[in-house]
């Protein structure tokens, strides 16, 4: 196989997952700003996602958040794989909540009441369930669980309770499954937040074995962090399990992934081409929701955004970056990975997609296949999905 052919037959195989609640209603805390035609259901989120992959190829799978994405029983979560099935979708991961609820304001699986981490745990495990009817391989764990003051709580307590919560999730899982556990620097917590970095996630996944990975969301880490450094470090320890693509001016943004930042995607990108991290095994997912901009579109171009980097990271010349390397030639070294960042992508891809039977622009073919109309035409009445709901 030419190289070309061999970046070609790369980018074919990557599967991007898009999330559920990025096809709802979202905002700030200050408004959420309803948009015309969004869904009302699980079942029309699919309808927009299959959209997606229609027109990218690379989204065939989507990530589902419990309980906004609640249908009635396990029985519902089977149909509902079937009806993504019917679609050229799979159900992706499951994400949980123990965030939303009154009981959780002194957090979930960390609180200090044994009552409110038995019930936290409790949905933990349902997530499970849903996993085994959905087909699902993988449970994303975020916590929300912080404390705001110096001497609210614990630390070290909350630590063990933590892990109590984690290793009864493990036990639970099937051998085929895994548990995905996400760091955040800080929000809602804003002095102590019980899992603020990789370091602390990947403790608890080491103890917890090797079904248990971390999650990277490019968003939780403080301004000016080498996140590329810890997808690395993570990938060569094997812990690397998934990505919260989205991209961020100053927090946790959650503005389309490759918007704010592409050079910083290429760099993760390249890290993840390097060590052998673009397989199933890692979980590419977005996190992110579209506040002002038109959802569906706003997916397709996060997509290829993330396509983009990913083409630009497979075309480093990795004999001509090792010789720089071996040389000690800094600025060679550094040219050949800038020239790989300075290629225009965007006809490799074109030309991808032709190959895989698909229009060369995704958002052009998007937009000319009227679907947006017909969503604002048809889904009128109910209650549009967003936060919350
Ligand atoms: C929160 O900040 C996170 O990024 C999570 O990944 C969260 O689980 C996701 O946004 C769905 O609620
Ligand atoms: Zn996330
Ligand atoms: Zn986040």
């Amino acid at each position: 196989m030419t190289a070309v052919a061999a970046v070609k037959a790369a980018l074919r195989s990557q599967a991007i997952e898009t999330p559920s609640w990025a096809y709802g209603n979202s905002g700030t805390r200050f408004k959420v700003f309803a948009q015309p035609g969004v869904p009302r259901t699980p079942w029309e989120k699919l309808d927009d996602a299959a959209r997606v992959h229609e027109h990218t190829g690379v989204a065939p799978t989507v990530a589902l958040h419990i309980p906004w994405d609640r249908v009635e029983d396990l029985e519902g979560y089977a149909e509902l794989s079937e009806y993504a099935q019917e679609r050229g979708l799979r159900l992706g991961v499951i994400n949980s909540n123990v965030f939303q609820d009154e009981d959780y304001k002194l957090g979930s699986v960390c609180h200090p009441d044994p009552a409110v981490r038995r019930k936290a745990l409790g949905h933990l495990l349902e997530c499970v369930d849903i996993m085994d009817a959905t087909g699902s391989r993988d449970l994303k764990l975020w916590f929300s669980d912080g404390t705001n003051y110096p001497g609210q709580d614990d630390i070290r307590t909350r630590q063990d309770r933590l892990s109590e919560a984690l290793h009864a999730v493990y036990e639970r899982l099937g051998t085929d499954q895994r548990m995905l556990l996400e760091y955040k620097l800080f929000e809602p917590a804003f002095y102590a937040t019980d899992v603020p970095d990789w370091g602390t996630a990947y403790a608890h996944c080491l103890k917890l074995g090797p079904q248990a990975k971390v999650v990277v969301d490019t968003g939780h880490h403080a301004p000016g962090t080498n996140i590329e450094f810890i997808v690395a470090l993570l990938l060569r320890e094997q812990k690397l399990g998934a990505f919260d693509f989205n991209s961020r001016f100053y927090a946790d943004d959650d503005l389309m992934a490759g918007a704010a930042d592409p050079f910083q995607l290429f760099r993760i990108m390249y890290e993840v081409v390097r060590g052998g991290g673009l397989t199933s095994e890692v979980a590419f997912m977005l996190d992110q929701c579209h506040n002002i901009e038109a959802k569906i579109p706003a997916i397709i171009r996060s997509v290829m955004n993330v396509q983009e980097a990913t083409a630009k990271a497979l075309l480093v010349d990795g004999d001509a970056l090792h010789a720089a390397q071996s040389e000690g030639d800094v600025l060679a070294a550094n040219a050949v990975l800038m020239d790989a960042y300075n290629t225009d992508v965007r006809p490799l891809l074109a030309q991808v997609r032709e190959e895989m039977g698909l229009a060369p622009d995704p958002v052009a073919a998007y937009k000319a296949s009227g679907w947006a109309e017909k969503i604002v035409a048809e889904r009128v009445g109910g209650t549009q999905a967003g936060w919350g709901a």
